[in-house]
């Protein structure tokens, strides 16, 4: 790690504080993920990828900006990477998963908002994020009211860029979000300098598709009865999934999912027979958040799907790559983009119907909703959900939590007798 010590201390990090920070998530990953049994072998480019993300990832970023190419920071799965790959541009999701730069930004926060916009604003703050000082830009979105109203805290810190995401899907929100989408796209022309033209477009399609489509086969595997593969290695995968180089990641998992469709033929599993099969429904995990994952995994259960931003709402619906024309595939973009289902969205109906329809593919025994402290709109709309699981017959368990280590008994305990 010294060999990066003179590029974090460039980039403005305060060096003890950071080396404190990398401990804490090299204990964690060393605790909760490295230490599960026969987990499959082509998981150590993803572990790698973990140890990596704060050094030899930056480093990349770095010699990819002094060839020319710009670098932006994104918060939300409706920012379309596409559209900055085809320009030229290399998005980074920036959200913070750890409780230990929480304090910093509690000295300029309210205490009373989600954990999650707490984590990203301290690792800024607290000089402790390196992808900061590289991004070119920030791009939020108007999604939940608190990130709404950081971007402007965010503007003081690094140029910020905002895409209007719309609350509900008529087709006056349709006409809306294609705007926002060709405005999107004509930000990162003017942020590389280059022009997006059909054909640039295609190719970053291809490449997200591709993602996409090597993590959807990925988690297709936990619909078998003998689980090849665990939920927290899962979701490991698909936080890293938002900070990789996509083409490098996709190969790598297209890897792991040749190693899992063995596993499947000969039978491996990494569970227990009668484990009890949990679906988490509900707001993103963003690394190192194996909170609730570890929870469940050590109570007897198995997480067999995510409804979750770091899970089936980043990989679910391909865009469609035919296209005539430019306009026609920006078009493709934003279909594809409206159909995620976030709790920002009024009604939301199609989210409840998602979840129904997953929770009978794969096979659950029952759903956890994880609502972060904070978070309204997913806790607001569990009310709806819990009523739709429980008419079907499906036991469903509301935790609202946050990063901290302090309710993990109480949890626990909870989850255990829920797993009962
Ligand atoms: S599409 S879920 S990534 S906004 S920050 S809403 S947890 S109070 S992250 Fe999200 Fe895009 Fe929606 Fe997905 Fe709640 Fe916290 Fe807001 Fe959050």
């Amino acid at each position: 790690m010294s060999d990066y010590e003179d590029m974090w201390r460039e980039l403005g990090l305060d060096l003890p504080r950071h080396d404190e920070l990398l401990k804490t998530l090299g204990s964690a990953h060393k605790d909760i993920i490295a230490s599960q049994p026969n987990r499959p072998k082509a998981m150590t480019y993803f572990d790698e990828a973990v140890a990596v993300a704060h050094c030899k990832r930056i480093k990349e970023l770095i010699d990819g900006k002094a060839k020319g190419k710009k670098v932006i920071g994104t918060f939300c799965i409706y920012v379309p990477e596409e559209i900055a790959l085809a320009a030229g541009v290399t998005p980074v999701a920036l959200c913070g998963g750890t409780q230990f730069s929480i304090p910093y930004a509690e000295s300029m926060f309210p205490r009373d908002i989600c954990p999650l916009i707490k984590s990203t604003l301290g690792l800024g703050l607290g000089k402790m994020c390196p992808y900061l000082p590289v991004i070119n830009m920030a791009v939020g979105e108007t999604t939940c009211d608190g990130k709404k109203k950081t971007w402007e805290i965010l503007a003081g810190m690094v140029p910020t860029y905002v895409m209007e995401v719309p609350q509900k899907k008529d087709e006056i929100d349709r006409e809306l979000w294609l705007k926002e989408v060709v405005l999107f796209k004509d930000k990162m022309e003017e942020l590389s300098g280059g022009k997006v033209t059909l054909e640039s477009l295609k190719q970053g399609v291809r490449i997200i598709n591709r993602k996409r489509e090597a993590l959807s086969k990925l988690h297709s595997f936990r619909k078998e009865s003998i689980l090849p593969i665990s939920g927290k290695d899962t979701l490991v995968v698909t936080q890293v999934a938002l900070v990789d180089d996509p083409e490098r990641f996709a190969k790598n998992v297209e890897n792991l999912d040749k190693e899992l469709e063995n596993r499947v033929i000969r039978k491996v599993g990494v569970f227990p027979q009668g484990a009890k099969r949990i679906m988490i429904a509900g707001c993103p995990m963003v690394m190192p958040n194996w909170k609730l994952h570890h929870l469940v995994e050590t109570s007897g259960g198995a997480v067999v799907c995510d409804e979750t931003c770091t899970g089936f709402r980043y990989y679910a619906n391909l865009v469609e790559e035919n296209a005539a024309n430019l306009n026609e595939l920006l078009e493709n973009i934003a279909d594809r983009y409206l159909q995620i289902s976030c709790s920002c969205f009024t009604p939301n109906q199609e989210r409840i119907d998602k979840v129904m329809n997953l929770a009978k593919e794969y096979h659950v025994n029952g759903v956890i909703q994880y609502i972060l402290q904070y978070c309204h709109g997913y806790n607001i709309e569990a009310i709806k959900l819990e009523h739709a699981l429980k008419e079907a017959g499906i036991p469903v368990l509301k935790l609202e939590t946050d990063y901290s280590e302090e309710d993990v008994g109480p949890l626990k305990l909870r989850v255990e007798a829920f797993l009962e």
